[in-house]
């Protein structure tokens, strides 16, 4: 142990802590994220933490997007904790695909169940924290604030979490309403009689877009990049599927923990392009029938082979072209740049057959971009203009690392997270960065995250990190600092893996942060798999933590 480095407290002596008090953990984010960690170091470890969450209730990223069809795109059976077998039989599903209000209702189900709330402090956005070298500890400060120290940092602000507002010009001259799907009020929107004009058509855009329809007047929506969509088929769920489901929940999370994505399939051996041509097109129609994220997975090279996925990728443009009736729309809708799955796949209900409403227009602004926004709608560079009541911008987030940025964090000898990572984030594991001793990220950059069913990725880390604390509180350990050797050759590893894929061929995807401008281009989520990412770290821990300097 570090001479004079206070020790992590006991179960017994946690009760009570006042906030000038030193807390083991500080948990930033109450989402799935946050309530489990908390959970971990309390309720497992008998830690002292506390978690502190911007908004006024629990739910992280299902509590901020109550946008118009919000809903997840893995499963629901799969889409929660799995720590837990009897969170799992109390809590029933009731569609394929939960919505937001769904889980949010779950989230609270969960930490009411698991007596959370207690040792979690609302509407406290982290806006600050810094380490103190001397005092072993982070200093933590929000924006209403408070202040606290704690051994550990932990972020569990999600991956998806900062807007992406675009800078146009004229923006605060609109008369009319602006929303921002990843910021949504409270209260419902009501689109009846409005002219709405929806900007972005990423999963959040697709998700939207055929929900405002059905309720505006009128909706403009102005497509920069055409996206792949598979449609998810989405529908109630049988009560005999719960029971059904309670009966083999083992079975369940060991199909999750073979899969590469954390959902609960797995490619079968078979390349696409190898095929025969009727075997592979009933092969598709069946998981385009199917429909959801396994429709990619129907063969396992989609996103090695051009060849392959050049067949995929037709399969969906000649699905669009026969849903959209008007050619000239469809053909703007048909993806042309980027090859299916490189940027994240979409799931969608009715996506393209909104386009044959009467009330919906596409418009195309990619080769006639927004110039401006004027009092009473939006200005295209040709000198059209588009009359709106209401702008939804669906541009979707800085993804990644604009949440963890925005805390700001510094580290050892003053060194701002901000400058560790300005050519990109470059951490050990997704999970430390060297120069920030006792700060995990969960989910972080270099991690599979986004790329997979997100609860699952999600147990993994905190089980990870978990583990360490305990085998840190176990050997009198107070400083866990990723070693910077460890750190560049795990982000190597993450860009060479990426490379080894098709996945950069879309240039403008915010996996690899080209959705904001400034952004350095590197290709963030590790692609290897969750199976084989869970395999390494479980190495990592039985190796007794090679990359980290333990002190
Ligand atoms: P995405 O996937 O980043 O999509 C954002 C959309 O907004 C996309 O179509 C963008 O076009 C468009 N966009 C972004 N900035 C602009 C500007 N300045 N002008 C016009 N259009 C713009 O975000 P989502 O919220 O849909 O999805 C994020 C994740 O949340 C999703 O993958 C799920 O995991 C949940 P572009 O393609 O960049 O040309």
């Amino acid at each position: 142990m570090t001479k004079n480095a206070p020790s992590m407290r006991a179960a017994s002596n946690r009760q009570g802590l006042e906030d000038g008090d030193l807390y083991d953990a500080i948990i930033v984010g109450a989402g799935f994220s946050g309530l489990y960690q908390l959970h971990s170091l309390r309720d497992k470890l008998g830690l002292s933490a506390i978690v502190l969450e911007a908004g006024d209730g629990v739910g992280g990223t299902w509590y901020w997007n109550r946008y118009p069809g919000a809903r997840c795109d893995s499963e629901s059976h799969t889409y929660c904790y799995y720590f837990n077998d009897d969170l799992l039989k109390e809590w029933q599903w009731s569609e394929r695909y939960p919505g937001q209000a769904e889980i949010l209702k779950y989230l609270n189900f969960c930490a009411d169940t698991l007596d959370l709330r207690r040792d979690i402090r609302f509407s406290q956005r982290v806006n600050r924290a810094v380490w103190d070298a001397a005092g072993y500890c982070w200093l933590v400060e929000t924006s209403a604030g408070l202040q606290l120290k704690a051994r550990f940092l932990i972020t569990a602000v999600g991956c998806l979490s900062s807007a992406n507002m675009p800078d146009i010009d004229g923006l605060s001259a609109f008369d009319g309403a602006i929303y921002h799907t990843g910021e949504w009020p409270h209260e419902a929107v009501d689109f009846t009689g409005k002219s709405v004009v929806v900007i972005g058509t990423g999963s959040t855009g697709i998700q939207a877009i055929p929900v405002i329809a059905q309720q505006a007047d009128n909706v403009v929506v102005l497509q920069r990049t055409p996206n792949f969509s598979v449609p998810a088929r989405n529908g109630p769920l049988a009560d005999e599927f719960h029971q059904t489901f309670t009966q083999d929940i083992d079975m369940w999370r060991q199909k999750m923990r073979a899969s590469r994505h954390g959902h609960p399939w797995v490619a079968p051996p078979r390349n696409l392009h190898e095929t025969p041509e009727d075997e592979r097109n009933a092969i598709l129609e069946a998981g385009w029938q199917a429909g959801g994220l396994g429709f990619r997975e129907s063969f396992c090279d989609i996103l090695l082979d051009e060849r392959s996925n050049d067949i995929m990728s037709d399969f969906i443009r000649s699905k669009i072209r026969n849903i959209v009736k008007d050619p000239a729309t469809a053909e703007m809708l048909v993806p042309h740049d980027h090859p299916f799955g490189t940027k994240r796949p979409p799931i969608d209900t009715d996506y393209f057959e909104t386009y044959n409403r009467e009330n919906v227009t596409l418009v195309d602004i990619r080769h006639n971009p927004i110039k401006a926004v004027d009092r009473t709608g939006v200005c295209l560079e040709d000198g059209s203009h588009i009359a709106a009541d209401m702008i939804v911008f669906a541009t979707g987030f800085d993804a990644m690392t604009g949440a963890l940025l925005k805390m700001g964090i510094v580290g050892r000898d003053g060194l701002t997270l901000a400058d560790a990572w300005s050519e990109g984030p470059q951490t050990y594991l997704g999970m430390a960065t060297h120069g920030f001793p006792n700060l995990f990220t969960i989910t972080g950059p270099g991690s599979p995250s986004v790329l997979t069913n997100m609860p699952r990725a999600i147990e993994q880390h905190i089980d990870w990190i978990t583990t360490l604390m305990s085998h840190a509180n176990a050997q009198s350990v107070t400083l866990i600092e990723a070693e910077l050797a460890a750190a560049r050759e795990w982000t190597s590893h993450v860009t060479a893996a990426a490379n080894e894929t098709l996945l950069p061929q879309a240039g403008h995807s915010w996996y690899l942060g080209a959705n904001v401008p400034g952004k350095p281009r590197v290709f963030m989520p590790y692609c290897k798999g969750l199976d084989v990412f869970r395999a390494h770290c479980a190495q990592v821990a039985a190796d007794g933590y090679p990359g980290f300097s333990l002190r």
